[in-house]
């Protein structure tokens, strides 16, 4: 259970406790200062649930010799996974990335789709991979998420799809995106990688659109180590995702369609069922979490925190903060720089946008200039620490030190080189 107690969390809490607020600037550690951290933060670490009741699913598998190909452990995820989501059929898939290629040729995408910039690089790259063009829409500054009018100016003859993707569990507009796909005739995806467990308008996110697609990697709010999944309420679609992802068999020795391996294997299924049996347990803490983060950086001058919508279910899985370095005298870049050198690795998801990263940013190269949203959000947002690895210290540690940087932030900021490079992990 995770009642159990974690000796590192403990640890780190007395660590932490020891140590002393950052009084002036050379107390920072990039300026030769103690690091606030003696162990690093991380940003996506895993949620782990009970590990007793995984071991002996192991060992239950293992001695059943049965390791993957639609074992009985995955049949019960996936039976889970679609009551929990109100949803006829969830597939499970090896990973995201695959599980939305897979959902995007099952649904006969061709052609030009249309598909937000600000996301994780593997939402284009299902497209591309198979030769579809991705078409960069721009993002609502609200919500990160799809903007339909954006949309809209970018249909052309050879559209075929729209995949609208819930970043950071917030939810797209669906009943626009849902309207514009119908007057279009268009078929609608949305990457629901980092949404597992949220709502729009009271019902679980998985069963709109033509099929949503869930990540279930190390580092999402519910983790099968790697792995996916397609969720939808079309029979047809249902049955030819599970084909495709098993080579396209239709029987033992007879294939019907042009499949791939996106087969979950045994282990996974069974990581996914404990995570899902500790799901309460990980919004909880998230929640926790992001109480206390908003209270810690309401008061931080151009620090604005990603607010989750109270009306709805949430995961809290992400704690997003957008600076505006207008008031912080400090840019997003520098900032990251000083909490990396505490021993606090924050990310820039999703700079610097998918337009700017290859293939695209060769393909299209103006696009940036179709998308100032983007290119604008990109620039200002980080992700911080949270998740159950992360307990209260380390929060008022994190919140401390931005507090203590934008308080300082014009002499600190002309400190730092920007040749200082940003991290995701100590190396
Ligand atoms: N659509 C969206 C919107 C997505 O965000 C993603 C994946 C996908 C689709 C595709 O789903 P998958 O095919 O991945 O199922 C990470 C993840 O690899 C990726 O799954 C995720 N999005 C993306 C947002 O983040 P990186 O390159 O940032 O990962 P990495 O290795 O730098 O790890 C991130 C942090 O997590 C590190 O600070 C350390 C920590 N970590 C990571 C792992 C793997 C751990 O503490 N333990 C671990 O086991 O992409």
């Amino acid at each position: 259970m995770m009642g159990q107690f974690d000796y590192q969390l403990i640890k780190r809490e007395l660590v932490m406790k020891e140590h002393q607020k950052k009084q002036e600037i050379a107390d920072l550690a990039l300026f030769g200062g103690e690091k606030a951290c003696r162990e690093p933060l991380y940003v996506g670490r895993p949620n782990i649930g009970d590990k007793e009741i995984f071991l002996k699913r192991m060992e239950d598998i293992l001695d059943r010799k049965w390791l993957t190909n639609d074992g009985i452990y995955i049949a019960e995820f996936e039976r889970q996974l679609a009551t929990k989501l109100g949803v006829k059929h969830c597939v499970a898939m090896s990973n995201g990335t695959v599980a939305l290629e897979i959902a995007s040729r099952a649904l006969g995408m061709t052609g030009e789709v249309i598909v937000p910039s600000f996301t994780f690089i593997a939402t284009p790259h299902c497209l591309f991979w198979q030769g579809i063009n991705p078409v960069f829409c721009d993002i609502c500054p609200e919500t990160y998420t799809a903007d339909p009018a954006s949309i809209e100016k970018l249909i052309t003859p050879r559209t075929t799809g729209i995949i609208g993707v819930h970043l950071w569990g917030q939810i797209c507009n669906i009943q626009q995106l849902e309207n514009i796909a119908r007057r279009h005739n268009l078929r609608l995806l949305f990457d629901a990688a980092h949404a597992f467990g949220c709502s729009y308008n009271g019902q679980m996110i998985g069963s709109f659109g033509d099929a949503e697609v869930f990540s279930f990697h190390a580092t999402k709010f519910l983790n099968s180590f790697e792995g996916g999944a397609i969720a939808t309420n079309n029979d047809l679609l249902a049955e030819k995702v599970r084909l495709m992802k098993n080579f396209g068999f239709v029987g033992v020795d007879d294939v019907g369609y042009a499949g791939t391996n996106g087969k979950m294997s045994e282990p996974s299924a069974a990581m996914g069922i404990t995570s899902l049996e500790s799901m309460d347990e990980f919004v909880e803490t998230n929640r926790k979490n992001y109480l206390q983060y908003n209270k810690l950086l309401s008061g931080v001058p151009g620090i604005k925190l990603l607010i989750y919508n109270q009306q709805e279910t949430s995961n809290y899985q992400y704690i997003i903060i957008e600076i505006d370095s207008d008031k912080t005298n400090i840019d997003r870049d520098d900032i990251a720089r000083v909490l990396q050198a505490e021993n606090i690795f924050v990310r820039r998801y999703f700079y610097p946008g998918c337009h700017n990263q290859e293939p695209y940013s060769s393909y299209f190269p103006y696009a940036k200039h179709l998308l100032p949203i983007t290119e604008e959000v990109s620039k200002k947002v980080l992700c911080l620490p949270t998740g159950t690895s992360i307990g209260e210290a380390d929060i008022t540690k994190v919140c401390e030190l931005i507090a203590f940087t934008v308080a300082n932030g014009k002499e600190i900021g002309s400190k730092i080189s920007p040749e200082l490079p940003i991290l995701s992990h100590v190396v």
